[in-house]
């Protein structure tokens, strides 16, 4: 999964794909370096930002869904009911959903879901998050959302751990560490940890933009414990690293 963030305050690329024909250009190179789908999203979820509103947030994503639709398979990474509606109607057919609350929403538009856990709010998330015991939570959770969507008639379900999102460097670690306490429940797993900020401070302060190998390192990681599908800023060279994963 390449990330496509058609956003001025993204975390690692903010502003760089805000333009339409840039990101739909973006998103046709993502393609082109291999990627099975293209997760386009209009609002930042970094930790500490401010929300959008829903207008701006479609006038962002989807004429550039309707654009990527036409050359492959395009997901919509989106907190919002009326965004997800607006993204699907214009070619998306998976639902990105890092609240993990729309799954009748993908069930009533017979399109795939994206459970993602986080504990609190983006603006605030990061202040001091706790556990007792984050594997075992986050497991739970995301086993009583993927059934609830299940449940709801989705067909297609991912769960996936939201590294960053109310997680400590260790509480992330520890996810990763035990993906396979995920993996075992039998739903397909989606991981992200492209360039997040975990990376920096066990790089020893990379700064966003300088975490490839970082970056690559955890996904070949995550690959190798099993997840089906990894969200990643730098498909080219995650493909290979895929490859070789797949043997
Ligand atoms: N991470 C981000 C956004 N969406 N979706 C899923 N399923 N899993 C993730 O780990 C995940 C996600 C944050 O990364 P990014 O899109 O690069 O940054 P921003 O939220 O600042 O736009």
């Amino acid at each position: 999964m390449g990330v496509l963030n058609v956003t001025p305050d993204s975390f690692s690329d903010g502003g760089q794909w805000l333009e339409r024909d840039v990101a739909i250009a973006r998103g046709l190179e993502l393609f082109t370096e291999g990627a099975d789908i293209v997760d386009v999203g209009g609002e930042s979820t970094r930790p500490g930002a401010v929300g959008v509103g829903v207008e701006e947030e479609l006038a962002r994503v989807v004429p550039v869904i309707e654009a990527l639709a036409r050359y492959g398979r395009v997901s919509v990474d989106t907190r919002k009911a009326a965004v997800a509606e607006a993204a699907v109607e214009a070619g998306a057919t998976l639902v990105n959903d890092v609240s993990a609350s729309l799954q009748q929403v993908a069930a009533d538009l017979g399109v795939g879901w994206v459970a993602m856990h986080m504990q609190g709010e983006p603006a605030s998330m990061q202040d001091d998050p706790r556990y007792d015991d984050v594997v075992a939570e986050v497991r739970d959770f995301l086993v009583e959302r993927a059934a609830r969507a299940k449940a709801a008639g989705v067909a297609e379900v991912w769960i996936d751990p939201g590294i960053g999102f109310g997680k400590t460097l260790e509480h992330n670690l520890a996810l990763l560490r035990h993906l396979d306490a995920l993996v075992a429940t039998g739903h397909p797993v989606l991981v992200g940890t492209s360039r997040k900020g975990f990376l920096g401070r066990l790089t020893g302060g990379a700064p966003a933009g300088d975490r490839l190998e970082a970056s690559l390192a955890t996904a070949t990681w995550a690959m190798a414990q099993g997840a089906g599908m990894v969200r990643v800023h730098d498909v080219g060279p995650t493909v290979q690293a895929a490859r070789v994963v797949a043997g």
